[in-house]
Order: C-alpha cells, then sequence, then structure tokens
C-alpha cells in the first residue's frame, strides 16, 4: 500500500481546496448547510441574511442561520425575528436550547398549557436555557430578534398537535 501513501497528501490537499471553495460558496448565502464547520465565521449585522423561518413556526417569524445547521447533528446557531404579539404554542426540543435576547422583548413560561401569567420575560441581552424535552411556551410584545444556539438535530415538537402550523386547520377541509 505504498501507493496510497503517496496519494494521500494530494487528496487531503484536494479536499481542502474543495471545501474551502464550496464554504466561500455558502457563506456568500448566509448559511453553511452541506460542509463540515468552518474554521472561522465572521458577520457584521448587515451581513446576516434573512429568510421566512421554517412552517414548524407560526407564519411572520423570519429566521438567520449564522453557524450550522440545525436540521444536522452539531453544534448551531440561528437568530430568529418574531413580530410584536406573537406566540409560540407549548412545546419541547429533543436537545437542550440556549435562548439570548437580541432585542425587543421576549418571554417564555413553563408548561403544557399557554398561560400569559406564568411567562418570565427578558429584554435585550436576556438569557433562557430549556432543559431537553420540558414544556414551555414563548410570546413576544414588541418585534423581537432572538439568538438561539444548541447543538442538532433541533427540532419543535408540539404538546398539542393542533398547535402545529404544519398541521391543516379543520376548517381548511
Ligand atoms: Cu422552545
Amino acid at each position: 500500500m505504498m501507493g496510497s501513501k503517496r496519494i494521500l497528501p494530494a487528496l487531503t490537499l484536494l479536499a481542502a481546496l474543495t471545501s474551502s471553495a464550496a464554504l466561500a460558496q455558502v457563506s456568500e448565502q448566509g448559511a453553511m448547510h452541506e460542509h463540515a464547520a468552518p474554521a472561522h465565521i465572521a458577520l457584521s449585522t448587515d451581513e446576516i441574511q434573512w429568510n421566512p423561518a421554517p412552517p414548524v413556526l407560526p407564519a411572520g417569524a423570519q429566521i438567520a442561520v449564522l453557524e450550522g445547521d440545525p436540521a444536522k447533528e452539531g453544534p448551531f446557531t440561528l437568530r430568529l425575528k418574531l413580530p410584536e404579539g406573537y406566540r409560540i404554542q407549548p412545546h419541547t426540543h429533543p436537545v437542550i436550547e440556549h435562548v439570548t435576547v437580541i432585542s425587543g422583548k421576549f418571554g417564555i413560561g413553563l408548561g403544557e398549557t399557554f398561560d400569559e401569567g406564568k411567562i418570565k420575560w427578558a429584554e435585550e441581552g436576556g438569557f433562557y436555557m430549556m432543559a431537553t424535552g420540558v414544556a414551555h411556551f414563548a410570546a413576544t410584545e414588541e418585534e423581537t430578534v432572538i439568538q438561539l444556539h444548541s447543538s442538532g438535530p433541533w427540532a419543535l415538537n408540539y404538546v398539542n398537535p393542533a398547535d402545529d402550523p404544519r398541521n391543516p386547520a379543520p376548517s381548511s377541509r
């Protein structure tokens, strides 16, 4: 296997070139979906690209994935921009969730039933840690940006399936 030893450095270099070119390409799109974690990310505020949030969240939210891919194994960081009066009904996550309030006014309450009185509100700089599998709900009082970081694969599972925006409402039949 002498030949393969000589070939290996060339392949490694090729892989490094290919992945850095690919990373340059995806970082232009503001997302790192298909490739290994980059060594470094530096984003100024105006380089953060917002897109409509996935349909697991109620309509009106926007998402910016800063690092990683929440659907895959490994660390990720994303931001959610939520409109005033937004509500996310009780749900759990299969992974721990760290939430930092970037701007606005955001609140999380614990429990399997939405209860405004149980919400703990936080403004810019506030922080929450939600343990794996603990039911909670969320709301905003004004347009709010939160940053969520964890290690994927992340998901959002509604306590009551009828709260899941992906499930068609009975009246739409
Ligand atoms: Cu949550």
